[in-house]
């Protein structure tokens, strides 16, 4: 595959943040984890990736604002574009030393995601995608699984965390949908969940509060694998609201109706 240079200068940073995050993995000792509110942690692995992540995308598109989860906003020169950069999806598997989490990259022109990249060093598994062209995993090209019948699927979701979300809603939700799927998952790093439903791994994904970071990448490569990707209550833009639900267009207007009527 021929990347275009700007998602070039994205796959090199997440190369190298993946690299700090492979040398911090397993020394949780060393690693000053702390909480920054109820259930949600944060550790010099997030901290120094997020740091590498800034430094490489910076430097070679000075004028760009960033968006991170550790550092927040960074205003630039350039108004119209904006890296939105999760430098560790899934610290709490990290802490844990459980393999499923990520580095996440999107970037965003005039409210359009029009590049993403996420990377697991853990696997070496590296997801491009870029608007129009397609998302790929380690050089293949994906497409979104096409199973029509929610009985034969396997469909993920995530858990709203301690004080945030409705979790009798959620629980309603849960039960309505693994009353009609082959298989329920929860596998704790957003951006994974998406990029998995674009590889056809899984054949659907919702969440509820997610911010920015942790989706914008994903959603990307869920639409250019072929699948849909929406909020859960309206048409409306996950990347806004935080509450997205995403499948092959079947799937996903399956899954909307149930979590709707549950709600
Ligand atoms: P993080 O590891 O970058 O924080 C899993 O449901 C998703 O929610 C992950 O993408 C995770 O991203 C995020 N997450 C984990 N704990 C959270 C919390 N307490 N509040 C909000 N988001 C959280
Ligand atoms: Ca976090
Ligand atoms: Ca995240
Ligand atoms: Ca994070």
């Amino acid at each position: 595959m021929l990347y275009s240079a700007t998602i070039n200068v994205m796959v090199k940073a997440a190369r190298r943040a993946g690299r700090s995050l492979k040398r911090d993995l397993g020394e949780i000792e060393h690693l000053q984890v702390s909480l920054k509110g109820p259930a949600n942690f944060v550790s010099l692995a997030d901290k120094r990736a997020e740091e590498i992540l800034y430094q490489d995308l910076a430097k070679a598109r000075p004028g760009y604002g960033f968006i991170g989860e550790e550092g927040g906003t960074r205003e630039g020169s350039d108004k119209s574009h904006t890296w939105i950069v999760d430098p560790l999806d899934g610290t709490t598997n990290f802490l844990h030393g459980i393999p499923q989490f990520a580095i996440s990259i999107g970037l965003v022109r005039e409210g359009t995601i029009i590049a993403g990249v996420i990377y697991n060093p853990a696997n070496d598994e590296l997801y491009i995608a870029e608007r129009g062209k397609g998302v790929f995993l380690n050089d293949q090209r994906l497409r979104v699984a096409g199973r029509r019948q929610l009985n034969e699927c396997v469909v993920a979701c995530g858990l709203p965390h301690i004080g945030r979300g409705d979790h009798e809603e959620f629980r309603r939700e849960m039960t309505a949908i693994q009353d009609r799927v082959a298989g329920l998952r929860r596998f704790g790093a957003a951006s994974l969940d998406l990029a998995f439903v674009a590889a056809g791994r899984l054949d659907g994904y919702w969440e509820r509060n997610l911010q920015s970071w942790d989706i914008a990448a994903g959603m990307l490569m869920v639409r250019e694998a072929g699948g849909t990707v929406s909020d859960i209550n309206t048409p409306g833009d996950a990347l806004v609201t935080g509450d997205v639900v995403c499948g092959n267009e079947f799937v996903h207007g399956e899954l909307v109706k149930i979590l709707r009527k549950a709600a």
